[in-house]
């Protein structure tokens, strides 16, 4: 459903929706877009124990940062294995870059392939709002499917409604570690923002406390540039 390619780049800090926003865009555009979280890849990683899960586990756990150097090659290797490095893919990226040398990393990858990113969006949450949504957050973690138990609920309490498989409490969700997410988070995001925001025809912002009042926003934005 759309007319060119659409090669995005979700930012917004810990809770701002990331995963939200992005499941209801995959919904409304089908199957020609693609998207991956890079916190998602990395739980997938620590469940199966690979060498970088078993690196990442600790450090994510402590609300601290993966190195930029086990993320580039984690993510540069999955855009291969999903053929993402071809100027037709449609494709959003939800977590990654999280630092300036990732992006710069990440834009000598697609730089080579013909396939810049053409859309990068900020979605900016106040922190009070994000702090209340943490502890009631709830995931399936094969799929990276979110719940949250006031906002939008399992059907059935405690499990999955498109497996019916048991949801689990992320280990970096409690109150303390969230608080040092935000810090690293704060630590890094604007030299990241103020390379995206030097590119003006692809940098969006958007202001909202809830996603319901974000995603008319951000689809309208999208059927308007690439629709
Ligand atoms: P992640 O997994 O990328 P974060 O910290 O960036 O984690 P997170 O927590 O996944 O981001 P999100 O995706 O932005 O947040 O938010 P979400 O899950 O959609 O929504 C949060 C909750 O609020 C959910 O329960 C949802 O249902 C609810 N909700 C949504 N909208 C509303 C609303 O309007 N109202 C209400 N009431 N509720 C709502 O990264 C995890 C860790 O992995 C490592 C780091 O250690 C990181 O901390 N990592 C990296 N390290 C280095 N480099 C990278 N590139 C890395 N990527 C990941
Ligand atoms: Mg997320």
């Amino acid at each position: 459903m759309l007319q060119r390619p659409l090669r995005m780049i979700m930012l917004g800090a810990p809770g701002a929706g990331k995963g939200t926003q992005t499941e209801r865009l995959l919904k409304k555009i089908g199957p020609s877009l693609t998207a991956m979280s890079s916190g998602d890849l990395l739980r997938s990683n620590i469940a199966a124990k690979t060498p970088v899960g078993l690196e990442a586990q600790e450090i994510i756990k402590a609300g601290k940062l993966v190195p930029d150097k086990t993320m580039i090659s984690l993510i540069t290797a999955e855009l291969e294995k999903n053929n993402w490095l071809n100027s037709k893919a449609s494709w959003l990226l939800d977590g990654f870059p999280r630092t300036k040398s990732q992006a710069e990393a990440l834009d000598s990858t697609l730089s080579t392939h013909d396939c810049a990113v053409n859309f990068v969006v900020d979605l900016v949450v106040p922190e009070r709002v994000i702090l209340e949504r943490i502890e009631n957050r709830w995931v399936h973690v094969p799929s990276g499917r979110v719940y949250n138990l006031t906002y939008n609920p399992p059907k059935v309490p405690g499990k999955d409604d498109i497996t019916g498989e048991p949801l689990s409490k992320r280990a970096d969700d409690d109150a303390e570690t969230f608080k040092k997410r935000l810090d690293a988070f704060r630590e890094t995001t604007e030299p990241l923002k103020e390379y995206y925001r030097s590119r003006d025809d692809v940098f969006w912002e958007v202001h909202g406390e809830t996603s319901d009042e974000i995603y008319p926003q951000l689809e309208k934005e999208i059927l308007r540039r690439f629709g």
